[in-house]
């Protein structure tokens, strides 16, 4: 058995915890929260043994190898930092940090102590996002030349919609783009496996004032009751970002947390000179093929029909709809498999998505809040990948 300790139980928490438990030789041991009741409280819901308010205690368990931090932003920098000195593999909701001074830190603590250390891009752990990907690295599509698509969710529509992401000291100077365009760079340059190289973004905040509940924090989605106070809003609900990928493709993507009705729609779409692939989260089993001289086709997830790549579970046989949370249980697969093997991400090359991508996400970020400034095209630094050993072993020979 692997020993997990969850560190936060907001939104985001228990769902770690149902995927991690499918797994079936990880147990969730330890839940810290931030006062001892909350956490017994949430502890007893989930059925976790052992509960704290101080995620120190935690970090000091010798029974947990594994921490999952699933806390808000603003935490993210400290609790992994001080769990990968403890001796933790860690696995951090995204951003990694808030800024990228603290997530290249973490990046070289990291490497330093060559412990598995992931960043849930969760979305990687769709079986038809991986066959997107093996397919364009095939040459399915040809050449890519365009790279377009949206994140759209209507969670923060009304000026009385709430949540600490709002606040930059609570979830750091971008909302929208940090909280969901960040998945969708990542996917954009994972899929095609071309690099964001510029950007130019314009951003907008279409709800200057809000009202924030006073008696209690609200998490994501969450509806809540009570007094409020006004608090003018500093990070943005919206982006538009036109972008130029290293390998030659250009494109587009829109940003929104303020859609009405689209409440979490993930949209991406490669065109390449030979064909065109789109997936939309709204219909996660599809995958669009489009051709020019041929009728279009749609691949469904059957995995009688994908290819071996793309099959990193035990996947259900096609008919039998799949999603986010078997997504997220992908990923962890992926990731305990790595653990699992006894492999360091020092020797061996990981094949989920870790601290580097971290860091790469919060750099794309930051370059796009300063174009937006600038109001012109940015230059997005390019930041050398670690090389475990065994890859620059193939390198040399
Ligand atoms: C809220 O916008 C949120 O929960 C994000 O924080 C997640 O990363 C995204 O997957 C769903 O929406």
């Amino acid at each position: 058995m692997i020993r997990v300790g969850l560190i936060g139980a907001g939104f985001v928490g228990p769902a770690h915890v149902e995927a991690l438990r499918r797994l079936g030789y990880v147990e969730v041991l330890a839940l810290a929260e931030s006062d001892a009741r909350r956490a017994r409280e949430k502890a007893d819901q989930m059925g976790i043994p052992e509960a704290c308010g101080d995620y120190r205690r935690l970090l000091a368990n010798p029974r947990v190898t594994v921490v999952h931090n699933a806390t808000p932003n603003r935490m993210h920098f400290e609790i992994n930092l001080h769990a990968l000195r403890a001796g933790k593999h860690v696995v951090s909701e995204k951003p990694l940090a808030v800024t990228s001074d603290e997530a290249r830190r973490l990046v070289e603590e990291a490497r330093a102590t060559g412990l598995v250390n992931a960043v849930n891009f969760n979305y990687r752990g769709y079986p038809l996002v991986r066959q997107m990907r093996a397919m364009i690295a095939r040459g399915d599509i040809g050449q890519v030349r365009l790279v377009h698509g949206s994140y759209l969710q209507d969670w923060m529509t009304y000026a009385t919609d709430y949540s600490w992401r709002v606040l930059p000291e609570q979830g750091g100077p971008s909302r929208a783009l940090a909280d969901i365009g960040s998945h969708w760079c990542d996917l954009a340059q994972w899929v095609t496996g071309q690099r964001i190289s510029r950007v130019m973004g314009r951003l907008a905040t279409v709800v200057p004032i809000r009202f924030r509940p006073v008696e209690r924090e609200v998490e994501a989605f969450a509806a809540a009751e009570g007094p409020r106070e006004a608090v003018e809003v500093r990070t943005e609900d919206y982006a538009s970002v036109l972008i130029d990928l290293d390998g030659g493709a250009t494109g587009s993507f829109v940003v929104s947390q303020v859609s009405p009705g689209r409440k979490n729609r993930l949209w991406i779409e490669v065109d390449g000179s030979e064909g065109s692939l789109a997936w939309d989260q709204d219909y996660p089993d599809e995958l669009w093929y489009g051709q020019r001289g041929r009728p279009n086709q749609v691949l469904p997830r059957d995995p009688a029909l994908l290819d071996v790549e793309s099959l990193v579970g035990s996947y259900l046989p096609a008919g039998h709809p799949e999603g986010w949370s078997d997504a997220l249980r992908n990923l962890f697969a992926e990731i305990y498999g790595f653990i699992r093997a006894g492999k360091s991400p020092l020797h061996d090359m990981p094949t989920y998505p870790t601290f580097y991508d971290g860091l790469v996400q919060i750099t794309l970020v930051e370059a796009i809040l300063e174009s937006h400034r600038l109001q012109q095209w940015v230059d997005v630094p390019q930041l050398p990948a670690p090389q475990p050993a065994a890859a620059m072993a193939m390198a040399r020979r």
